[in-house]
C-alpha cells in the first residue's frame, strides 16, 4: 500500500515537471528556465532584488505578473512585486510617465519621446527603469526585459527606446463556429464556441499571454468568410468572455461581419449599404457589442470575393460598403479593415490585375478609420510571390498587410518552413513608387504617405493541438509575424535568434534552428514552385502538388491557368506581349521584369511564358534548369533531416522527436512534389530529366490518381 502511495506520489510530481516545464511545445517561446550558468544567475540576482510597480491597472498588474513569474524561474529566487518605490538600489521599477519617479528618471536618462504602446528600458543610478507612456508599453517593455534576462546579456548598461511602427497587430483566425478551421492544420479552434460564455478555458488566457509577448496587440477570432450568427445576442456574449479575459493582456477583440447580415438575422430585405433601414440595422447590432464590449475594436470584411455577399451586389462600391460599416463603429473609436482579396472568374482578366483595378480608382473614398487589407501578392499567399501592386498604390488610402502565417500553400501543419525571410522579402520590396527607397514597409507603417492608421494582419496558424502549431517550427512563424508587426524593417537573423534562444536551450539546436529558418522557404519554394511557378498545387485542400489541375467551378482556380506550360513554353506572360501586370506597378519597377532575360530567375514564370529550350544565366536551359532546381529543394530538406538527427539528445526527446516525424514526412513530400510536377511538365517539355538526377519513382498517372478526401482546413460548404 506504502509502496502504491509512493509510486503514486512520484508519478504525479513527474506529470507535475512534465507541465511545468512544458517540454510538448505548449510553453512556446515563455518557457523561462532557470538560467543554468550560475554565475550570470548570481549576477542577475545581485542586480535583480526587488520589482516596483508604480501603476495599478489590470494590463500593468499583468506585466507585474509576468515579470514576477519569469524572473523568479530564472533567477530561480522569489522576485515578488511591491508597489511602493522605497530605498536602495537593485530595483526594477516599472511605471507610466503619470509617475513623477518615472518622468524624472527619463528626464535624466535623456530618454526620447516614448510613444503610445512603446517603452524605453534604462539602468540608472543602479536601477532598470521600465518607463512608458501607457500600461500596454509597460507590458511589452515586461516581455522585452524578460528576453533580455534570458539571454544572459550584461543588464547594467541598459538603455534602449522601442516604438510600435504599426498601430493595429492583428491575428486574423479564419476559426469557423463549428470549430473547424478554414486552412487550419493544428487541430481544431482552440475558442470552444459551444461552452463559451460560462467555461472559460485557461488557453484563451495563455493564447493572449504569447501574443502580448510578441507585441500583437489585436485579433479577429471569426473567419472571414463570416457567419451572420456572430451578431446574436448569445454569441456576442461568448465575445464578451473572449474580450474580458484578452483585456488585461492589451488585447483588442475584432469580429468579422458578413455582409448579408441585416437580411439573414435582422430579417431586412437588402443589405444596400445606402439604404438607411441597413445602416441603421448595423448601428443598432454595433451599439449592442459596444455594451457588451467596451473597447472593442471594430470589423475584419471580405465583400465580393469567393462568393461572399457585398456591396456590388446592389451596385454600390467596396467604399460606399466600408464606409457603412465605418460610421457605424466611429463613435466608439473603431475601425474597419476592409479586404483587397477580390477576383472574378468572369472577368476576362488576369487575376493578378483585379484587385488594383477595382481599389485604385477607390483611392480617397473611404473613410478615415478605414484600413485596406491587402495580401502580400497579387495571387494568393504562393510560396513566392511578387508585391502586390496595390502597395503604393492608394496614397490616399491607409493600406495594411495581410500575410498569411497558417501554410496553405507552404507545406500545412507538418513542413518546416520558416517564413519570416518570406515576409522580409516583401516588406523590404521596393516598390519605386516614389523613387528609390519607397520600400514596402514604408507603405505599411504609414511613412511614405503620411497615413496615421496603420497595421499588419497576419492569418493565425494556431489551433488546439498541444504544441498550437503542428510543426514546432511553426511557433517561429507566429513569433516573426509579431515581431514585423512591430518593427517590420527588423532582420529575420535577429528574430531566428530570439526565437531559437527562448526555445531551446543547447547552443547546438539553435545554432542549427537558425540555420534551418533561415533556409527553409527558399528550399520549399524550390520543391515546390521554383524559378516563378505559382498555384500548381492540388484542388481545393492544397495539399501536394496538382500542376495538372485543369477542370474546376471556375478557370482562376486551375493550374493550367497559371502555368500555361504548351510543348514550346511555360509561364504566365504578364509582360507588354501579354497580359501587362507590370503596367499596375512603378516604371522602375516594372523594368526589372520587362525582359526574360533580365527577369530574376526567382519571378522568371511569373512574368514569362519562356521557351524549354531557353538558355538562362546560369548556363542551363530552363528545363535543366527547372530539373535541377526541384532537386536542389529536396536535398535542403534532406540537409534538415540529416543535421537534425545529430541532435539526438541535446534537446528534449518530445520535441526532439516531433520535428524528426515532421521531418520526415517533409522530405518524403518533397521528392513527391518533385517528381510528380517533373514528370507532368516532361509531357510539355518533352526531354528526359538529366540522367545525373534522381528520376521519379512511378509515372505520371500515379501521382495523378493520389487522392486525400479528408485533407485538413479544407472550406467549409454551407
Ligand atoms: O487563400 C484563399 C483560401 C481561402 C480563403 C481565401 C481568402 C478564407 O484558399 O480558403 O478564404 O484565400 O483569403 O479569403
Amino acid at each position: 500500500m506504502i509502496r502504491l502511495k509512493f509510486i503514486i506520489a512520484l508519478w504525479l510530481s513527474f506529470t507535475a515537471i512534465s507541465s511545468v516545464t512544458g517540454e510538448d511545445g505548449y510553453a512556446l517561446w515563455l518557457r523561462y528556465h532557470k538560467i543554468e550558468n550560475k554565475t550570470i544567475r548570481k549576477k542577475y540576482a545581485s542586480q535583480i532584488k526587488s520589482l516596483v510597480i508604480l501603476n495599478k491597472g489590470e494590463v500593468a498588474n499583468t506585466a507585474a505578473k509576468e515579470l514576477s513569474k519569469g524572473l523568479s524561474s530564472m533567477l530561480d529566487t522569489k522576485v515578488e512585486s511591491q508597489m511602493s518605490l522605497g530605498k536602495g538600489s537593485g530595483k526594477i521599477i516599472v511605471g507610466t510617465v503619470e509617475n513623477a519617479a518615472i518622468t524624472q528618471a527619463i528626464n535624466k536618462n535623456k530618454t526620447g519621446e516614448i510613444k503610445n504602446e512603446g517603452y524605453a528600458i534604462f539602468s540608472l543610478d543602479k536601477n532598470i527603469y521600465i518607463a512608458a507612456t501607457d500600461e500596454k508599453g509597460l507590458l511589452y517593455g515586461a516581455f522585452h526585459f524578460l528576453r533580455t534576462v534570458h539571454s544572459g546579456a550584461d543588464i547594467s548598461k541598459l538603455n534602449l527606446l522601442e516604438n510600435p511602427k504599426l498601430k493595429v497587430r492583428i491575428l486574423n483566425h479564419w476559426d469557423n463556429m463549428d470549430r473547424t478551421i478554414e486552412r487550419g492544420y493544428a487541430g481544431f479552434s482552440i475558442f470552444n464556441w459551444h461552452q463559451l460564455p460560462d467555461y472559460i478555458d485557461p488557453r484563451y488566457e495563455d493564447y493572449a499571454r504569447a501574443n502580448a509577448s510578441i507585441g500583437i496587440n489585436a485579433t479577429v477570432v471569426t473567419n472571414v468568410n463570416a457567419n451572420y450568427l456572430v451578431f446574436r445576442p448569445d454569441y456576442m456574449d461568448k465575445f464578451a468572455a473572449l474580450a474580458d479575459i484578452f483585456r488585461p493582456y492589451g488585447i483588442k477583440l475584432y469580429l468579422t461581419a458578413r455582409f448579408s447580415s441585416p437580411i439573414e438575422l435582422g430579417g431586412l430585405k437588402t443589405a444596400d449599404p445606402l439604404d438607411p433601414a441597413v445602416q441603421q440595422w448595423w448601428n443598432e447590432k454595433t451599439k449592442e457589442i459596444y455594451k457588451r464590449i467596451p473597447d472593442f475594436g471594430g470589423f475584419l470584411v471580405k465583400a465580393n470575393s469567393e462568393g461572399q455577399p457585398g456591396p456590388q451586389e446592389y451596385n454600390r462600391t467596396h467604399a460606399d460598403g466600408a464606409n457603412m460599416l465605418a460610421d457605424a463603429v466611429a463613435p466608439f473609436g473603431g475601425i474597419v479593415m476592409w479586404r483587397a482579396f477580390v477576383y472574378s472568374n468572369e472577368e476576362p482578366v488576369d487575376r493578378a490585375k483585379q484587385a488594383y483595378n477595382e481599389f485604385v480608382p477607390l483611392d480617397g473614398k473611404f473613410r478615415k478609420n478605414v484600413l485596406v487589407q491587402v495580401k502580400n501578392g497579387p495571387i494568393d499567399f504562393q510560396p513566392r510571390e511578387p508585391i502586390h501592386p496595390l502597395f503604393g498604390a492608394m496614397p490616399k488610402t491607409p493600406v495594411m498587410m495581410e500575410f498569411q502565417i497558417t501554410k496553405e500553400y507552404l507545406g500545412q501543419g507538418t513542413h518546416l518552413v520558416g517564413l519570416s525571410k518570406m515576409y522580409e522579402e516583401v516588406l523590404k520590396a521596393d516598390t519605386y513608387v516614389k523613387g528609390k527607397g519607397s520600400l514596402v514597409a514604408k507603405v505599411i507603417d504609414g511613412s511614405l504617405d503620411n497615413q496615421e492608421l496603420t497595421g499588419m494582419a497576419g492569418v493565425a496558424n494556431i489551433g488546439n493541438e498541444r504544441n498550437w502549431t503542428s510543426n514546432l517550427f511553426a511557433q517561429a512563424d507566429w513569433y516573426a509575424f509579431g515581431r514585423l508587426a512591430w518593427d517590420p524593417y527588423m532582420e529575420s537573423k535577429t528574430i531566428f535568434q530570439e526565437w531559437a534562444g527562448l526555445t531551446f536551450d543547447n547552443a547546438e539546436v539553435q545554432k542549427t534552428a537558425i540555420l534551418f529558418l533561415e533556409n527553409s522557404h527558399e528550399w520549399c519554394v524550390k520543391y515546390m514552385t521554383p524559378l516563378g511557378l505559382h498555384h500548381i498545387m492540388a484542388a481545393n485542400h492544397h495539399y501536394g502538388p496538382g500542376p495538372w489541375v485543369s477542370r474546376m467551378s471556375r478557370a482562376d482556380w486551375t493550374s493550367v491557368y497559371y502555368h500555361k506550360a504548351d510543348s514550346v513554353a511555360v509561364g504566365f506572360d504578364r509582360s507588354v506581349t501579354g497580359t501587362n501586370a507590370l503596367e499596375q506597378y512603378s516604371p522602375e519597377f516594372a523594368a526589372q521584369y520587362a525582359s526574360a532575360d533580365k527577369t530574376d530567375l526567382k519571378f522568371l514564370l511569373w512574368f514569362h511564358h519562356v521557351p524549354w529550350n531557353q538558355k538562362l544565366s546560369t548556363g542551363k536551359t530552363l528545363w535543366e534548369e527547372m530539373c535541377e532546381e526541384y532537386n536542389r529543394g529536396v536535398q535542403g530538406v534532406s540537409s534538415m533531416v540529416t543535421d537534425w538527427n545529430k541532435l539526438k539528445g541535446k534537446v528534449d526527446e518530445e520535441r526532439f522527436q516531433q520535428v524528426a516525424m515532421h521531418l520526415k514526412i517533409q522530405e518524403d513530400e518533397a521528392k513527391w512534389w518533385r517528381d510528380a510536377c517533373l514528370s507532368y511538365f516532361k509531357t510539355f517539355s518533352r526531354q528526359a530529366i538529366p540522367a545525373h538526377l534522381p528520376q521519379p519513382e512511378h509515372d505520371l498517372k500515379y501521382y495523378q490518381d493520389l487522392n486525400y478526401p479528408y485533407s485538413p482546413g479544407i472550406r467549409p460548404r454551407w
